[in-house]
């Protein structure tokens, strides 16, 4: 899974990357004006997949990890993000949108009278925006080539028509049938979204803005971004001090993964052996046999059935062959919603 962090100019786009991987990537004008991105490959902290490693010793753990991505973008007379720079944000998961709602005198707001629910819109324009210009202008090619007939022309209206409108997609606007139909362009609106509100020491007025994003749907992550940034910095053991003086229990890292696994309704399954012990993140109803593809596509190709067991079971056991002794293991076809926790093994024949 992949994120973009994105925001309107010096709203804490990189601070907040910072934050939430530990990173020190140069912000502010320490870049002297160079434009670069930068990624961090997160890994999802999951206390029951290091007590199995625990118990396997394997070779290898692999934990479930997140993708940031911060982008280097560009922004127009306006503060909107130009349509060109959104190019890259096409091919993540999801959307992250850096909000800015700190209050720092010797750093210039995005546009004139800037505030959290205006910078929101202006996000969501560009984005609606960035979204209508590649779907209008396939729609036009496909008139030139006389494919008004197509599935895809009459699709593509209907979208040109709500882009055209100001409103975004949203995740359920394409139908289920035709979403490979339009996979390639990566409509930024039609992905999953989420806000980080970078609050200050003083913050700028924003339950107008957290108010019209939960209407949308939309569940406004609230971070102090400069003083998690500091903190996630610091090596671990030092951290907890500085997060009590904040009121907090956890880092701006577990705090904001937690959300996304509850906002995208992710689950997660194990993999175990001595050679290795890896979390998968799955939708929350994913089948046996889409859990299979997961691993690899010929595991869901011969597909047999799989062998479950929680993951508690497996640890009180002692092993796989214990957890079935135990009357703990259970077999399962290919239709069986995965449950968070469970091991799987996969049999299967090619
Ligand atoms: N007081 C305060 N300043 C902040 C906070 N977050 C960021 N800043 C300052 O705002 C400026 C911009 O921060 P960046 O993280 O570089 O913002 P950005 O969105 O990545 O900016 P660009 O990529 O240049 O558009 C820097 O000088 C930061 O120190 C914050 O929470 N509080
Ligand atoms: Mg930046």
């Amino acid at each position: 899974m992949e994120t973009v962090i994105i925001g309107l100019a010096r709203a804490g786009a990189t601070t907040i990357f910072n934050a939430l991987t530990g990173q020190s990537a140069g912000t502010g004008d320490s870049t002297g004006g160079k434009r670069q991105g930068n990624v961090s490959d997160v890994k999802v902290p999951d206390e029951r997949l290091d007590k199995l490693a625990a118990l396997f010793s394997p070779k290898k753990l692999t934990h479930a990890s997140v993708v940031f991505k911060d982008l280097p973008l560009e922004h127009g007379d306006d503060g909107g993000i130009t349509p060109a720079s959104l190019a890259d944000v096409r091919r993540a998961d999801a959307v992250t949108v850096v909000i800015r709602a700190f209050e720092n005198e010797s750093v210039l707001p995005a546009f004139k009278d800037a505030t959290p629910l205006r910078e929101l819109r202006k996000v969501i324009d560009s984005l609606v925006f960035g979204d209508y210009e590649i779907a209008e202008k396939r729609l036009t090619r496909l008139d030139k080539e006389a494919k008004r007939d197509s599935r895809e022309y009459k699709v593509l209206q209907t979208i040109v028509e709500k882009l055209g409108a100001g409103t975004p997609l949203g995740a359920g606007f394409i139908p289920a049938d035709d979403q490979k139909l339009f996979a390639g362009f990566g409509f930024l609106t039609a992905k999953p979204l989420f806000v980080i509100l970078n609050a200050g020491e003083k913050s700028a007025a924003n339950d107008d803005m957290v108010a019209e994003a939960k209407a949308a749907g939309i569940e406004v992550f609230k971070m102090r971004g400069d003083m998690e940034m500091e903190i996630a910095q610091l090596p671990s053991a030092d951290q907890q001090a500085f997060l009590q003086d904040l009121g907090l229990e956890e880092p701006a890292k577990n705090r904001f993964l937690r959300h996304v696994y509850a906002t995208l309704d992710l689950v997660s399954f194990f993999t175990v052996g001595e050679d290795e012990c890896k979390a998968w993140s799955i939708r929350r109803g994913t089948t046996a046999v889409g859990a299979a593809a997961e691993i690899h596509s010929d595991l869901a190709k011969g597909f047999i059935r799989a062998e479950v067991a929680a993951w508690q079971d497996v640890l009180a056991a002692g092993d796989f062959a214990g957890a079935k002794k135990a009357n703990k293991l259970r077999l399962e076809g290919k239709e069986y919603p995965v449950k968070d926790g469970d091991v799987l093994l996969i049999r299967f024949n090619l």
